[in-house]
């Protein structure tokens, strides 16, 4: 195979799912080499990641960490995974990043975990600020570019789909307040054939990779 993918427990690991999903939709040949993670500092992805986390993609050459340069690697390889449309493209663009970048109080307070019901739990001032912006986010998206299809950019899940990807396993794992709008994406994600594949690979993840701190919020 022309490539590696490095990525974490798919349990657990956010951002490897992001950048899993981008190597997907480019259809990139990598053979995937899951590492169970700690939840920071894990040695076996420090020995192997120049940034010491993953995803962690080597191919034909290339070495690229950090997802959204793995998916704008992804995407000179299948331009699709952006939109065509210009300005569709920039918006696409402006809130992948948005999401590289932010979203913090979300995500501490809620952890991805993709085999537990954890309604109503991690509900804080600032994690209800992110939620709200990212619910109007998705309204405003799919109203300006939706048309078309389930996703945020109509019939085609792309690179903002895939960054988004991990956000909806949260709300889908926490139910947080949400328009009906972003309820229906969120079904629709989940059902969307790579983002199945992953549940039903971590639900056949060893028991013994499961960590404590993940899987006993209260
Ligand atoms: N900004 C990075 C974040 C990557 C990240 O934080 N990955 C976590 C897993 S979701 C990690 O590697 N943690 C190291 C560990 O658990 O040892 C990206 O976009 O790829």
């Amino acid at each position: 195979m022309a490539g590696k993918l490095y990525i974490g427990t798919r349990r657990y690991s956010s951002w490897s799912l992001r950048g899993w999903l981008m190597v997907k939709l480019a259809g990139l040949a990598a053979e995937e080499i899951v590492i169970p993670i700690q939840g920071g500092d894990t040695p076996a992805v420090k020995a192997v990641s120049p940034n010491g986390l993953v995803p962690y993609l080597e191919h034909d050459g290339a070495k690229i960490w950090e997802s959204l340069a793995i998916a704008e690697y992804c995407a000179e390889l299948e331009p699709a995974l952006w939109p065509e449309d210009r300005i569709a493209r920039a918006h696409a663009r402006a809130i992948a990043a948005e999401m590289h970048a932010g979203f913090r109080a979300l995500r501490l307070a809620m952890p991805m975990n993709l085999g537990r019901d954890y309604s109503g739990l991690g509900q804080n001032t600032e994690s209800l600020a992110d939620i709200s912006h990212i619910d109007l986010l998705f309204q405003r998206t799919r109203a300006a570019f939706g048309a078309g299809g389930p996703y945020l950019f109509g019939a085609k899940f792309n690179a903002a789909d895939a960054m988004f990807a991990p956000v909806v396993a949260r709300f889908l794992t926490y139910s947080p307040p949400l328009s009906d709008i972003t309820k229906a994406y969120c079904a629709a994600v989940r059902q969307q054939d790579d983002v199945s594949l992953w549940y039903d690979l971590a639900a056949q993840e060893p028991e013994s990779w499961r960590l404590d701190k993940y899987e006993s919020l209260t």
